[in-house]
């Protein structure tokens, strides 16, 4: 009790979070009644029952099975309020969260709809004490041509958004698939962010950086497999995002006492820990510090080390940083 005391103290930053994998099972519900949509689930118990996945394929398929519920501003904005009243609850004061705007677009829902209630939540989330910013991913096993229309639709509103990302089925769809549209994007003034590393092998934590330039890497548990990878990473001050309760559920990591997390600390890369989809993956952000502290990977020196890494790999403005820090 007093560790998750220390830890539910630690202002934090979480800088790995989909959106749409906030989305709790009640919620999952409420919204599928409200908009009249049938679920393939008898009830709440049902849903979590089906959370018991091999590995990153057999979540997003029921991941992007629970996003059809979304269809209204409202619908939005309610997912992403819950979610903000839930990290406050954690001390997390500065969320970046990624939206997958081509879940929604493809089966109908405007980019506007999608982007209004979001940003109408972000707006609101600062009487929670939380300042928020939005990271518009591209679906990698979808085509380049289709992430390029799907950032087409997000020039009117490029005031809401911080970066880009990349994000879904990472194997057999490399960075380099997406070398045009990131160009673009930086281009446009946003930030760049990549999954990689997560099930891909480290060359495609090459890719992220020599053919995307990104600023940051989501993920990146792989580069430990190649010493002058590691080394390239902390030479360019590249911030992880890391995320122990989600690598133990895709079983990227056998067993949580094997997570990689007091390895990166170690050799020195800014590693912070964040909660992915944390409905799916059974925890929020304050219980993926737990999860490794109970077990005593980290030390309470490493989770103020992590909490400060979270703040300085944040895309904010010096003032803000300060305010955190
Ligand atoms: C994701 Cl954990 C993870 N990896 C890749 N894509 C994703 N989309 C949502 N969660
Ligand atoms: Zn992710």
């Amino acid at each position: 009790a007093a560790l998750d005391a220390f830890v539910a103290g630690l202002p934090k930053a979480e800088l790995h979070l989909h959106i749409e994998g906030s989305l709790e099972p009640e919620l999952m519900f409420a919204l599928a009644q409200r908009n009249h949509i049938a679920l393939p689930f008898a009830d709440v118990e049902a849903v979590r029952a089906a959370y018991d996945f091999s590995n990153l394929q057999d979540f997003l398929d029921i991941y992007y099975q629970g996003a059809n519920v979304l269809q209204t501003e409202e619908d939005f904005y309610d997912l992403a309020m819950a979610y903000f009243r839930r990290a406050a609850a954690d001390n997390v004061r500065h969320a970046e969260i990624f939206f997958d705007p081509q879940t929604h677009t493809d089966r109908g829902i405007p980019y506007s709809v999608v982007i209004d209630g979001l940003w109408r939540a972000a707006q609101d989330a600062q009487a929670l004490n939380l300042s928020v910013s939005l990271i518009h991913s591209f679906l990698r096993h979808l085509s380049e041509d289709a992430a390029f229309d799907s950032l087409a639709m997000a020039e009117p509103y490029l005031d809401r958004l911080v970066g880009v990302g990349l994000d879904s089925s990472e194997v057999g769809h490399p960075p380099s698939k997406f070398a045009g549209v990131f160009a673009k994007a930086r281009d446009m003034g946003l930030m760049l962010c990549c999954h990689a590393g997560e099930e891909g092998p480290p060359e495609y934590v090459y890719e992220a950086l020599d053919i995307l330039e990104i600023d940051r890497i989501d993920h990146g548990n792989r580069s430990l497999e190649d010493p002058l990878l590691v080394a390239r990473i902390i030479d360019e001050g590249l911030t992880l995002t890391v995320c122990p309760l989600s690598n133990h559920k895709l079983c990227v990591v056998p067993d949580l006492d094997m997570h990689p997390i007091p390895a990166m600390l170690k050799q020195g890369l800014k590693a912070t820990i964040n909660s992915d989809d944390p409905a799916y993956f059974g925890g929020y952000v304050n219980d993926n510090f737990l999860a490794l502290t109970r077990r005593g990977l980290i030390s309470k020196k490493d989770c103020v080390t992590l909490a400060l890494n979270s703040v300085d790999g944040a895309f904010l403005d010096p003032d803000r940083r300060d305010a955190l820090r």
